[in-house]
Parts: C-alpha cells; structure tokens; sequence
C-alpha cells in the first residue's frame, strides 16, 4: 500500500494537512483540517502557488469523502445487461481483480490487445491525473493502442491540432510540452471560447491580477460571463464561427500591416513558394536538382531585391539569404525541367485566404460588427505581447480542427509565440517518464482505431474517441473492441448518443469501471470497483502548470483520511491488477514508492525531502524564451518541430491527406439558412457551457452544490422565451432533429436572441435533498447529448458538433 504520512500541526486532535485539491484542473494549493479523525473543512494554502483561492466545489470535498452513494466495495454483475436489475454483488478484491485479469487475458488470446481497449475521465474535471501515468504504463504493458480519454471533445483543439502549426500544442496532453499563456508578462490576452471564472480558478486570480496592472482583454464568447464584463473588447460570436472570425481578425491585421512581419519571414512558412498546378510547396525535385530524400526537403523562397530563389534546406532549418530579404507577396514564374510553374508565397495565399473574410462578411457569418472587429485586431496588435487560450468553445464542433488552425495562425501574426508575455514553453522539473512506452507490448501495438480513415487524427497519439470506440463494440468496425477498462471517464453522459453507447457498452465480453460513484455508464459494467477519492490517497504532482513558478513546485500530496470501505486508490488497484497480467516486473514489484523514485531521479528531489514537506519542495527553473531560435545538438537552428522546422501557416501534411492546407471556414450547422427563418423547424441555435458549481457529469448528489442549482438550465433571451410564451424558471423541451430533453428556462439578456445555451451531465440525484435523478436515455430526462448528432463530425478528429446544433425550445408539455 503508499505511503500516506499525514503532517501533524495543531494540537493532538486537529490537524492541518497541506496539499492540492485534485478535484480540476486548476489543482488549488490547500490545507485539510481532520478534526478527531474526520475531514471537516478545505481552505486554500497562500503559499501554494495555486492556492490563493478555492471554489465551492473544493469546500464541498468533506460532503464528497462523506457521501452515503460512495461505492465502498468491488461488485458483480449477476444478471443480464439490460435487465433493470443488475444483481450486484459484493465480491472481493482478489475475486474481483482475477476476473478481470482472465477476461483481459482471454480477450487478448482470442482478438489480440487492441481488443481491449482502456477509457479514463479527463485530467480536466477529476483527480485521475494523479495516477494517468499509471494507466498509461498499464495500457502499454498489455499493448493496446485503444484508449479513450475524451480527447475528441477536449483537447483535440488545443493539444493536438496547434501541433500542425506550431509542432507543439497549447497545452501538453499525455507527455510532451505545451505553450501556456504567460499572464503575467501578457500585454494583451485572448480567451477564446473559455470561461476561467468558472472552470479554472486559478487562471481567473491570475487574470484578475493581471488586470489591475493594465493588461488588456478580449472575451470571445456567445455569453457575456465570467471576465466577459471586465474585457476591453467582448466579441459576442455565432457559436461555431470562430474559425471566420480568426481569418476575419486577420485580415485586418494584414491589411494594416499590424503584424510580425519578420517573424513570419524568419520563422514561418510564409515565405516558402506554393505550385499554383500542385498546391505543393515547390521543392528541389521539382527543380530537376537533388532526386533524393533531401531534395524533397528542400523548399524555396523569392529574393525581393534581387529576384531570385533563395533555397530552404528544412532538414538544418536553414535559408540561404537573410529571412528579412525573403517576398511574401506577388507571383512567380519559375522555370522547371517540364516548364514554368506559377508559384506564390505561403504568406500570400493565407492573405488572399483572410482577405475573403472583409468586416461585412464577418458580421453576416459571426454576428459581429465591423467596429468591434476593428477594435479587437487593434487591441491584439497594439498591446502586445499577446497570449491565448481557447478551450471547450472551440473544441466542441464539426470545424473544430481547422478552427484551431485559423487561431494559431492569427496567433502567428502578433510573433508573441514563447516571448516574455506570449504563449511560453515553460521549464519543467526533470523527471524520468514512466509511461512506459519503451515496454515491449507498446513497440508491437496495432494501430488505434480510426487510423485507416483519420491517420492525422486522435489514432496517430493512440487516442480514440467516442463514437469510434462504440463502433468497434458494436459493429466490429474497423476491428472488434471487445474488452474495456474504464477508470472513471462517463461516457454515456459525455459523448453524443448515448443511447447506441449503452448498446455498445452492454455488447462487450466483459468491462470493468473503476469510480467513486454508479453512473450510468459503470452501471453496464460487469465489474464495478471503487475507488479512494484524491483526498484519501497519496499522489505525486510535478509542476502546477500555469505559470514557471507554479511549473517549479513538486509536491507528494499526502492522504488527508482513509478511504471509505474498501475503496483503493487507482494507482494501488493498477498494480495489483498489472501483477495478475504477468507485468509484476514491469510495476517495481508492486512499489509505488519505487515508481515514484524513478520518475523523481533527475530532479534530485527524493521522496523522503517530499513527505518531510507535504507543502512541496521548489526546484528552481529558469525560463528561456525564443528556443527556435537557439541551436540544437548538432548545430542547426532548432526552429519548430514541424516537418518544415517553420511555423505552418500552409500545412502540406494536411493536404497530403486530403484537407485543406489553409483553414478555410466551414460551418458547422449544416442549416445556416434556416437562422434567418424563424419558421423553420429548428430555428434556434444551441450551444453549451459548464456550470460553476458541478464538475461535468458529477457532483449533483452533493447538498451544499446542488442547493445552489437544483435543476438543469438552458439559457434563453427573454424575447425568444416571450414569443414562446416561457417565463423564467418554467420547464421546457428541447428538441432538435436527433432527440429531445428537458431544462428549466433561465432568462439571459447578454445572448443572442437566436442562441440558446444548454448544460449537459445531469443525471445524478440528491437524496439529501429530495431532489431528482434524470433518466439518461429518454426525452423526459436531461442528457443533452442526445441532442446531438454524431455523424455530422470534424473530419480530423471525428468531434461532433456538440455546440452548434439548429433546436427548438417549447414549454413542456406543449408539442
Ligand atoms: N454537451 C457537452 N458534452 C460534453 C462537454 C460539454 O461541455 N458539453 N464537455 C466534454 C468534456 S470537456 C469532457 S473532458 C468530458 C468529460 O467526461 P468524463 O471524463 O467522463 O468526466 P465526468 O463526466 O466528469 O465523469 C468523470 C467520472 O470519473 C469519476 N472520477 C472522479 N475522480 C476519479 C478518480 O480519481 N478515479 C476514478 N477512477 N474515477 C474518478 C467520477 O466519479 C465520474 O464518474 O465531457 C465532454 N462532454
Ligand atoms: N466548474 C467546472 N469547472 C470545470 C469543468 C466543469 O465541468 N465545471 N470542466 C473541466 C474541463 S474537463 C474542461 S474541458 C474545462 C473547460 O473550460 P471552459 O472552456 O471554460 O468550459 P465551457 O464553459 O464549456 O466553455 C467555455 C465558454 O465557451 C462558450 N461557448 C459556447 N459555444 C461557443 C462557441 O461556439 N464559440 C466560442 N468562442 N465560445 C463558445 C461558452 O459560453 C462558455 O462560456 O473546464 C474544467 N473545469
Ligand atoms: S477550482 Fe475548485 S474543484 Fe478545482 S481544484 Fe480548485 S478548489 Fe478544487
Ligand atoms: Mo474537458
């Protein structure tokens, strides 16, 4: 079992016990009290650096440890999925954890690894952040490339689809280096489809912080929420339109010349020239100069003095004139072995791209007016540096991928990427991976599912997303998935259409859930395990993201109580689990303390210093800025990791797979004519966002949060609820064309009279309280996502347009 040293101030019978609240992602500094051996209270820790504030839902942790609907011990299905009646009984943990090892086990024989695929809820809206490593450890022991982790609805945008443009993303999903906004240093910032006030607390301080010393701000958001009112400039955008409002922004950006103009020479692909013919960059082949692997890699530019090519060599990253000579406008004839071939700059073609998006096409298609517009491409360019980031508002649509391509673009523009004030790629603690991907059964994995039809998407990071996954299930396409283990995630509630997951999900061999709670989607599990909440387990967290001092802290967060029962930490059931698999070796024999120590080694942290300070030990980072421009180990400029080394602003990997090299605009209603009707069928258009108090799919049951917000909401301007005859408060439908749920009005004068803003999770009851379940699966319960169709999706990373669908609201009861 861990360790779990537990720091003793106070007197006898209290104790303060330093730590983080693991519950989100802003992972607040905190200090515990136990009174007589029970949690009683959360506050945060000053001294943490996130822990100048905790959120009610943090306050509420003691109500979460407490809670009567806490499973407590390892349960078996003994009836039939489907039937109303699961027939759970309690088991024990060896019985439990040995039947899901033999059906792992079994599976493997009979369709190989990839037949059991892993499902793990995001790191964003839980603690299973703190044993991720673990389950990825465990999923490259066993060898499937199958795991699920909601990627396709969160993280998509900002960790995977920027890395076309950048070589890195905004942030780092599972390994790798993310460009976090440095809001401390930022002259300007754009948050962009994202509520910090809400869903990230610590983030909002540091805004607000960074707003008394004069930082400006630019809200893009359907609603007028959060820091929404402090902001120099709300754009109020048509939900799923933020990708013409990018190109709009910077087309006027290009056209006032208020734009980086040497960093895109220097280190974009701007410069390099385009093959009218091919849409290819033109390249030595092309030249008839070097057949070789090389050549290929060897683009060109034009000399704008002296009218000539000036070769690109992006295997050494390097340009054989000064970036500062290079054209990137106009048009040229160069002389090819088969003829003349028309070629313009990169650069050119993603101005003549923006120049299509003019203030007048931009208001029809983002409901913005020019002035504002105006106002926003001023702000980012005079109040530089500029930082972004864009979350849930852009990641949850069918246009999702070239949506955040447009932004990183515009982003390129201002050239604040990893300077003071930018997006930086901040120092990290070194430490040893432990994920595992140099273990055998990760080297041999088949391909992710989805990596036939979607090769740049999720498969290519071994991800799969919703509907992929339940295809597998269901339909064996592309491969039979007949195995699952879930750590947490909800599927059921999170993705769209649940009603062809629940099939899926009860079409398996056999599923094992690990969770605090019976959800919907653990309720079709054969077996059930519980697990420890994070503040009755010991993790380890290195770095605290958001800033290079929160990136210096390393902290070894003690146990606060035990857990309920028999409930164990993730981590603890993962190596108990790994050691029935036959990878006992490849788990330190079942030493977490032994996993810990590895990983720590070259931070020269030990784990004794850490449980000697439960509130963390620093280790000093400094931050370098502009590292493209540094020189790597064998002495070329290290640029981006990109295949060009450039930032793309013209990608060739895109097209080479049949996209749009440039990110072109396509809405995502599929119906945007019927907006201007308003006898359509479907004349509204819906969108959604979290709520403050609830944490996704979660925390309804608890009384202190759920008070505040009994029932689910959609938000509606009052003139649209007035010409349906709804008064605030009243229950109304929601229908669009693929199902139909209920949510209480509330009246929002800030939106768009045509919008309407949903919420999605509800499902969970509060006995304590008296106040409702909802059926997941049926028109009289509450599950917005079967409001959406999955087969209207982005055709990178299969998202479906969770925030962009045609709907109508009626009173309900009233058809
Ligand atoms: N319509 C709509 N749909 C959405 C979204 C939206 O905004 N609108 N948001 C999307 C986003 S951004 C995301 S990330 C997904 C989230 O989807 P999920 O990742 O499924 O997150 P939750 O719904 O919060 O469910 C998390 C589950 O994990 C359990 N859990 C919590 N902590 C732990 C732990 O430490 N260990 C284990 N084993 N279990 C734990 C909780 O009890 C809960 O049952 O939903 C997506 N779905
Ligand atoms: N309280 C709370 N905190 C959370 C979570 C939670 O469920 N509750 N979930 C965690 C997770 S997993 C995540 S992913 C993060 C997400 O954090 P956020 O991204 O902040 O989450 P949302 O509220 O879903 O979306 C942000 C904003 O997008 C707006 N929006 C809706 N449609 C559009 C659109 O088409 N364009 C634009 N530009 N904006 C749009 C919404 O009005 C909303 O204000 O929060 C994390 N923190
Ligand atoms: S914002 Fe709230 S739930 Fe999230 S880590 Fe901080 S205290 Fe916990
Ligand atoms: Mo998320």
């Amino acid at each position: 079992m861990e360790g779990s040293a537990i720091a003793m101030t106070d007197h006898a019978s209290t104790q303060k016990i330093h730590g983080h609240c693991a519950l989100c992602i802003a992972r607040c500094g905190t200090i515990a009290t136990v009174e007589g051996g029970r949690f009683t209270r959360l506050d945060p820790d000053p001294s943490h650096p996130t822990g100048q504030a905790i959120c009610a839902k943090g306050r509420a942790a003691p109500e979460l440890v407490y809670h009567p609907d806490r499973l407590t011990r390892p349960l078996r299905r003994t009836r039939p999925k489907g039937d109303s009646d699961p027939g759970w009984v309690p088991i024990s943990w060896d019985e439990a954890l040995d039947l899901t090892a033999t059906a792992m086990q079994r599976i493997k024989a009979q369709y190989g690894a990839r037949a059991v695929a892993f499902s793990m809820a995001s790191a964003s809206t839980t603690a299973i952040g703190d044993s991720a490593v673990f389950v990825q450890r465990l999923r490259n022991a066993f060898g499937t490339p199958n795991l699920y982790g909601s990627i396709d609805v969160c993280g998509w945008g900002r960790a995977f689809a920027t890395q076309y443009t950048f070589g890195v993303g905004i942030v780092a999903i599972g390994g790798g280096q993310g460009a976090m906004a440095d809001i401390a240093n930022a002259g300007c910032l754009i948050l962009w489809g994202y509520n910090p006030s809400f869903s990230r607390l610590t983030h909002a301080t540091a805004i607000a912080d960074a707003l008394q010393r004069g930082m400006k701000l630019i809200v893009i958001d359907p609603r007028k929420v959060g820091l929404g009112a402090k902001a120099d400039v709300w754009l109020r955008v048509r939900p799923g339109s933020d990708g013409a409002l990018a190109l709009g922004l910077a087309n006027l950006m290009i056209r006032n010349g208020w734009y980086d103009r040497k960093f895109i020479q220097a280190w974009s692909n701007g410069p390099l020239l385009v093959r009218n013919d091919t849409g290819r960059l033109l390249s030595a082949h092309d030249l008839g100069q070097d057949s070789g692997d090389e050549g290929a890699r060897r683009y060109f530019a034009w000399h704008e003095t002296e009218a000539r090519l000036v070769a690109y060599d992006a295997a050494a990253g390097h340009h054989e004139a000064d970036a500062s000579s290079l054209a990137l406008e106009g048009e040229y004839r160069i002389a090819t072995p088969q003829g003349e071939v028309i070629c313009r700059p990169a650069f050119e073609l993603y101005a003549a791209l923006c120049r299509t998006y003019p203030p007048e096409a931009v208001e029809a298609t983002c409901w913005i007016p020019p002035d504002q517009l105006e106002a926003a491409a001023r702000l980012i360019w005079h109040a530089r540096p500029v930082s972004y980031y864009a979350w849930s508002g852009h990641e949850q649509h069918a246009n999702t991928t070239q949506t955040a391509r447009a932004m990183s673009l515009l982003y390129a523009l201002t050239g604040s990427f990893d300077g003071p004030g930018g997006n930086v790629l901040l120092p990290g603690v070194p430490t040893r991976p432990i994920v595992g991907n140099d273990l055998p059964g990760a080297k041999g994995m088949a391909p992710a599912l989805g990596m036939s039809d979607r090769p740049l998407g999720l498969a290519r990071w071994n991800f799969v997303g919703g509907r992929e996954l339940y295809e597998a299930m269901l339909e064996s396409k592309p491969y039979p998935v007949r195995g699952l283990i879930g750590f947490g995630a909800n599927m059921l509630m999170s993705q769209a259409d649940g009603i062809y997951g629940r099939k899926a999900l009860a079409s398996l061999d056999f599923y094992a859930h690990l969770d605090m709670f019976m959800t919907p989607t653990a309720a079709l599990a054969d077996v059930v395990l519980p697990v420890a909440s994070a503040f009755e387990r010991e993790a380890l967290r290195v770095g605290f993201e958001i800033s290079a001092e929160a990136q210096s802290l390393v902290q070894l967060r003690p146990a606060v109580v035990p857990p309920p029962g028999q409930a164990r930490p993730d981590a603890s059931i993962i190596f108990d689990l790994a050691g029935r698999l036959g990878f006992a070796a490849e788990f330190w024999n079942g030493d977490i303390d032994a996993a810990y120590r590895q990983q720590l080694e070259p931070s020269g942290v030990t784990l004794e210093q850490l449980r000697a300070h439960p509130e963390g030990v620093r280790v000093p980072l400094k931050t370098q800025h502009a590292k493209h421009a540094q020189a790597d180990a064998a002495g070329f400029t290290r640029g981006f990791a990109t295949p060009s080394r450039r930032v793309e602003l013209y990608s060739e990997t895109l097209l080479e797979h049949g996209y749009a090299p440039l990110p072109d605009f396509v809405d995502p209603t599929g119906a945007p004519g019927s907006l201007r009707d308003p006898k359509a069928r479907f004349p509204l258009l819906l969108t959604c966002a979290k709520p403050t108090l609830f944490l996704q799919s979660q925390n309804r049951a608890l009384a202190s949060l759920r008070k505040r917000s009994m029932f689910p909401e959609v938000e509606m301007h009052p003139e649209a609820a007035r010409e349906r005859q709804i008064s605030q408060g009243d229950w109304v439908s929601i229908t669009t064309a693929d199902g139909s749920v209920r949510a209480c009005a509330r009246f929002n004068e800030t939106l768009d009279p045509r919008v309407v803003v949903g919420q999605h999770g509800w499902w969970q009851g509060c006995a304590e309280l008296d106040a409702p379940g909802y059926d997941p699966f049926g028109p009289m319960g509450a599950n917005y996502n079967l409001l959406i169709d999955p087969t209207v999706a982005d055709p990178v990373s299969r998202t479906a347009s969770y925030r962009a669908n045609m709907c109508e609201i009626r009173a309900a009861g009233v058809s």
